[in-house]
């Protein structure tokens, strides 16, 4: 079955080191509760047994509670919990040879940084795109500067699959984020740095809708 990026508003994730000891599983499962219905797992310091076991679960959680799964970077991971899809970046596996491992069903995600990794992306067969980092991050170690919301912009006029702003968003930017076009929004530490997850969703979602 053809898997679909979902029309939604805001795209979360794990991230263990910044959850406040709070393991992944329980992240995710804070996440869905709060109606997030996109979840990337995003792990890069985790032995791959541990990320396999997380991500079965986290998988059948995704999937009860009618919310899509996607993996970064592993996709024999991906595969083997039937993950609706994968993510990856740009000194990561291409997209058409990832294309060649999932299948034409499965989601394909990258990340871009700008316009012309963007239209690459779509020529290779990307189900949706990352673009950014809008703003300044630490969460991602080896990302290139903010490329600021002129990027955004472009990719809302000339993108015509869905894509996701990510980078340095929190409740006191999405507006801007939102008024430059960004429809889905990723985000981090905004979230899983908080001690509310469902608090920090509801008041992403009410800076999204004020945008
Ligand atoms: N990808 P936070 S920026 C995972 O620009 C990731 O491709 C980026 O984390 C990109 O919301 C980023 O905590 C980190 O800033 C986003």
């Amino acid at each position: 079955m053809k898997r679909i990026f979902p029309h939604t508003d805001l795209y979360g994730f794990t991230d263990h080191a910044l959850s406040l000891g709070r393991g992944n599983v329980e992240t995710a499962r804070a996440l869905l509760a709060a109606g997030v219905k996109i979840i990337q797992y995003r792990e890069k310091e985790r032995k791959m047994g541990v990320m396999l076991e997380e991500c079965l679960v986290i998988g059948t959680l995704a999937r009860e509670a009618g919310a899509c799964f996607i993996v970064n970077d592993h996709v024999d991971i991906a595969l083997l919990v039937d993950a609706d899809g994968v993510h990856v970046g740009q000194d990561d596996l291409p997209a058409r040879a990832v294309r060649r491992l999932l299948g034409p069903d499965k989601i394909i995600g990258v990340s871009t940084h700008a316009p012309e990794q963007a239209l690459a992306a779509v020529a290779d067969g990307a189900d949706y795109i990352g673009v950014g980092p809008i703003f300044a991050t630490s969460t991602k170690k080896d990302v290139c500067a903010p490329v600021g919301l002129d990027y955004l912009r472009w990719a809302a006029e000339h993108i015509n699959i869905p894509f996701t702003a990510i980078g340095g968003l929190s409740p006191s930017n999405l507006g801007e984020a939102a008024r430059a076009g960004a429809r889905c929004c990723a985000l981090i530490s905004a979230l899983v740095s908080k001690s509310d997850i469902g608090l920090a969703v509801a008041e992403a979602r009410a800076a999204l809708r004020a945008g």
